[in-house]
């Protein structure tokens, strides 16, 4: 089936919400989100207007990397609900149109995976090639690769007398997507799914699938398109979806083939270029260094451009591996909080692409800055073993886990000022950041000025004004140090959008005939000078043509 190159797909005209289940909302009292409790607040979604879910992973999993090690494809963890709990989800959801994705982790499944189990009982197992083994004796590995979760990347086992590899925890063994049966296995699983109503799927970091520990590559392995495109064809293709897969390895050139408007592939990756700037360069994201912010700007500006009418972009700030985009290039004190989210949010709502909302992040949500006891995340825990054993003092990784750690975006979602945020009536299983009195959705969605309201009023936006969704994106101000302007261009209308970045008042770089421009949003109370930007002010102008 192809897909011609226009901008008629449901995918290009929505904006998706991306849930984390056990941080969402308990139903149960047993202190973890679960189905029953995200479908108790779809109404909630309804009412921002989203046209789609991100279910982080559900299925069937030890958890020990929050359900991204999944021991079934095809059933859902108790702790979440019942396969029935999940039709209902897809169900209800549908009823007030809103489409479910899945996550499929399809580089690795756990070690309590079925497949595994047998996989390592011996060399002549069916499922024993289901993963990459290499041949070695006990305490000499393969090579030195190392595991993202700390550790070498190879693990022994004395039944077998060899090393399996793993990108991720020792209980996340890669599959070998080298091996057709593993392929079929899968295509069939995403077909199931797709049968069960599933509207889409996000796949977690697809780009490494096609490893080749022997010459160490990791992502963009040789035939990594052409399993994409085997992929597609057997599943996708069959159906009206929207695939996304995460790419850190991305860049615009390779997302031209992901993104083929020919339907090849997927719809659309999530890169991660603009990620990496507030780290020092060459080193990992806990080496902490002030944003680079003309950077951003240039980042941004290639992708949208080069992907203009020859792929297409996903657009998001947050998702549950990162901080909170309000602490992280906001600003989250009392005085700016509501305004620099509205103020990012602004930037990213206003260029081409599907828009992505974290939980959360619709209610300008924080990160938090607890004590080493509190945290839950395997790469935290893990991070913080070995830069203690590294000699790291404990204050300077602390300061790295307050703007880095991957639970900034796990804290329960703040429902409401009464206990437990109106999270649980138990005990919840990651502590609540304690700002929930002051910021949550109760508050938010009766108040016309609220950052809640701002995201349902950008969503709305988008529906009423196809220049949002392909008109042609053009930066402006390039080199400015603290402005960030662009507009987006079709044959009928002229979007502007003119950001002040930062927390000092400036004046406006972009000069215009100002009385052409009709005001369209703003986070100011009352329309401002149009030749001075307050501190984080946004706005978005429309012109007609
Ligand atoms: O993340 C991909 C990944 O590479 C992460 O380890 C990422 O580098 C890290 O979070 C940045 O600090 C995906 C999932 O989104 C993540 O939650 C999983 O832990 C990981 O894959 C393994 O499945
Ligand atoms: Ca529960």
């Amino acid at each position: 089936m192809k897909q011609t190159n226009t901008i008629n797909k449901w995918w290009q005209n929505t904006v998706v919400y991306q849930i984390y289940p056990r941080s969402f909302q308990d139903s149960n009292g047993d202190g973890i989100g679960d189905l029953q409790g995200i479908i108790s607040r779809l109404d909630y979604l309804q009412d921002l207007g989203i046209g789609a879910i991100w279910l982080s992973p559900v299925c069937k999993s030890p958890q020990d990397d929050n359900g991204y090690d999944i021991s079934d494809y095809q059933d859902i963890d108790p702790m979440f609900g019942s396969l029935d709990d999940m039709e209902q989800l897809i169900a209800e959801a549908k009823k007030r149109n809103i489409r479910i994705i899945m996550d499929l982790v399809l580089n690795h499944c756990s070690d309590e995976h079925r497949w595994f189990i047998e996989a390592k009982k011996s060399r002549d197992n069916p499922y024993h090639d289901y993963f990459v083994w290499r041949d070695g004796v006990e305490g000499q590995y393969p090579n030195d690769m190392r595991a993202t979760f700390g550790g070498p990347a190879w693990e022994w086992v004395p039944e077998v007398g060899q090393y399996y590899f793993h990108q991720f925890s020792v209980k996340q063994p890669d599959l070998n997507w080298d091996n057709p049966a593993v392929r079929r296995e899968i295509y069939d699983m995403i077909l199931w799914w797709m049968d069960k109503g599933a509207g889409g799927f996000r796949m977690d970091v697809i780009d490494q699938i096609a490893k080749v520990p022997d010459q160490k590559i990791t992502a963009n392995g040789p035939r990594l398109h052409e399993y994409l495109q085997q992929m597609s064809r057997e599943t996708f293709q069959k159906g009206d979806l929207i695939t996304v897969g995460e790419a850190w390895g991305a860049t615009p050139e390779r997302a031209k083939l992901y993104s083929n408007p020919d339907g090849s592939e997927f719809s659309m990756v999530f890169q991660f270029e603009h990620i990496g700037l507030d780290q020092q360069e060459g080193k990992d994201k806990w080496d902490l260094a002030p944003l680079r912010f003309v950077q951003l700007k240039q980042v941004l500006n290639a992708w949208q451009t080069q992907l203009h009418n020859c792929g297409w972009n996903s657009l998001f700030w947050n998702n549950h591996d990162l901080p909170r985009i309000v602490s992280r290039w906001g600003n989250d004190s009392a005085q700016y909080r509501e305004k620099s989210a509205k103020m990012l949010a602004t930037i990213l709502h206003g260029m081409q692409g599907t828009p992505y909302v974290y939980q959360g992040e619709e209610l300008g949500m924080t990160n938090v800055a607890y004590g080493i006891e509190e945290y839950r995340d395997i790469e935290t825990v893990t991070m913080y073993k070995e830069r203690s054993a590294a000699g790291y003092s404990h204050a300077e990784i602390m300061r790295s886990l307050h703007a880095k750690s991957r639970d900034n975006a796990r804290t329960p979602m703040q429902w409401n000022a009464q206990a437990n945020a109106g999270f649980t009536t138990g005990a919840p299983w990651l502590k609540i950041n304690p700002n929930y009195t002051a910021i949550n959705a109760a508050d938010q969605l009766g108040r016309k000025d609220s950052v809640y309201t701002y995201y349902k009023t950008l969503i709305a936006l988008r529906k009423q004004l196809p220049v949002l969704v392909d008109g042609r994106f053009e930066l402006l101000a390039a080199e400015h140090p603290q402005v960030f302007a662009y507009t987006r261009t079709n044959q009928t209308d002229e979007l502007l959008v003119v950001c002040n970045f930062f927390g000092e008042q400036v004046a406006c770089p972009v000069e215009k005939d100002w009385a052409e421009y009709r005001l369209l949003l703003t986070n100011e109370a009352e329309p401002t000078d149009p030749t001075v930007l307050q501190p984080y002010e946004a706005r978005i102008y429309l012109k007609k043509r």
